[in-house]
């Protein structure tokens, strides 16, 4: 059967007029064209992206560069909060100005850059910065704006609020994650307590979300600038969380947390003054000075 086939294509091949290869010449120059302008297109796009919605930064020092990362999240309104989660009653929140994230968490390279020390047990340049506590962050925003004020044309660098943490974090999703509902899909986003060893990992290693952010989910713990405070039921914009408190807030979940501390909208709280082993940040840039809040 098979040989009866192979005979009919050659017989076939050999009658085929030349004609034909022609125009199969031409239907093959014209995908390869098609395709050609595709990737065409989708290179200028990229590039259109890169120069109008990221920001790299250098912390490096005597001629050595140290990247910085940061994309443009664009203002916008999404719903805030999910009803299974505690204090975080679901509510719309506008997000009235741009701003910029950085892509990954902090590193310890780009900690020690700014503070020159480290204080993470488990050390590496590319691990996220931990055990810091949010008065410490505070520091380290002071001194990298201090560091960086010749790059920042006009910006200000600071912690997240929750509202822009979230924003970020859901990238348009409103679902439980960046990628949806299905915690199956967990793994390929996040390091957490199923998949970390309990361990930080290297930042940038899992997938990104859709607005080209890393780690998000998991990892370490991140301080927001916010105090700790159930959610207003209102429609609010631009939130920054009660105006006292006792205790800051923590996002994302961590490598040794569960996936739901994992969620978009999960909150934590600690002491402003507690260095837990997973906590570290992500800095953004905002184009007016973040709130005082203190
Ligand atoms: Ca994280």
């Amino acid at each position: 059967m098979k040989r009866t086939f192979r005979i009919c294509i050659a017989i076939a091949l050999l009658l085929t007029p030349p004609a034909l290869f022609a125009l199969e010449h031409v239907n093959t120059t014209h995908h390869a064209g098609h395709r050609h302008a595709q990737a065409m297109a989708w290179a200028q796009d990229e590039q259109e992206n890169e120069g109008d919605g990221k920001i790299v930064l250098d912390l490096g020092d005597d001629g050595k560069e140290l990247k910085m990362e940061f994309v443009k999240i664009k203002a916008g309104t999404f719903t805030m909060g999910a009803k299974e989660i505690r204090d975080a009653a679901p509510h719309e929140v506008t997000i009235s100005k741009d701003y910029w994230i950085q892509t990954t968490e902090t590193t310890q390279a780009q900690w020690t850059a700014v503070m020159g020390s480290n204080p993470s047990t488990r050390r590496s340049a590319d691990l996220p910065v931990t055990g810091v506590s949010w008065v410490d962050c505070r520091e380290f925003i002071k001194r990298l704006n201090d560091k960086i004020a010749d790059q920042l044309d006009g910006k200000t660098a600071g912690m997240p609020t929750e509202a822009q943490w979230e924003y970020a974090c859901r990238a348009g999703e409103p679902g439980r994650w960046c990628f949806g509902d299905d915690q199956m899909l967990l793994g390929e986003h996040s390091w957490y307590d199923k998949n970390s060893g309990r361990l930080m990992h290297p930042v940038g290693k899992k997938k990104a979300n859709a607005w080209g952010l890393f780690d998000m989910h998991g990892n370490a713990y991140e301080w927001c600038e916010d105090w700790y405070g159930p959610y207003p039921s209102e429609t609010i914009t631009d939130p920054t969380g009660p105006t006292n408190g006792e205790f800051r807030c923590l996002r994302g979940g961590s490598s040794n947390y569960s996936a739901h501390e994992t969620r978009s909208a999960s909150r934590n709280e600690n002491r402003p003054s507690t260095r837990g082993h997973n906590f570290g940040l992500r800095v953004v840039l905002c184009q007016v000075p973040p709130p005082a809040g203190e």
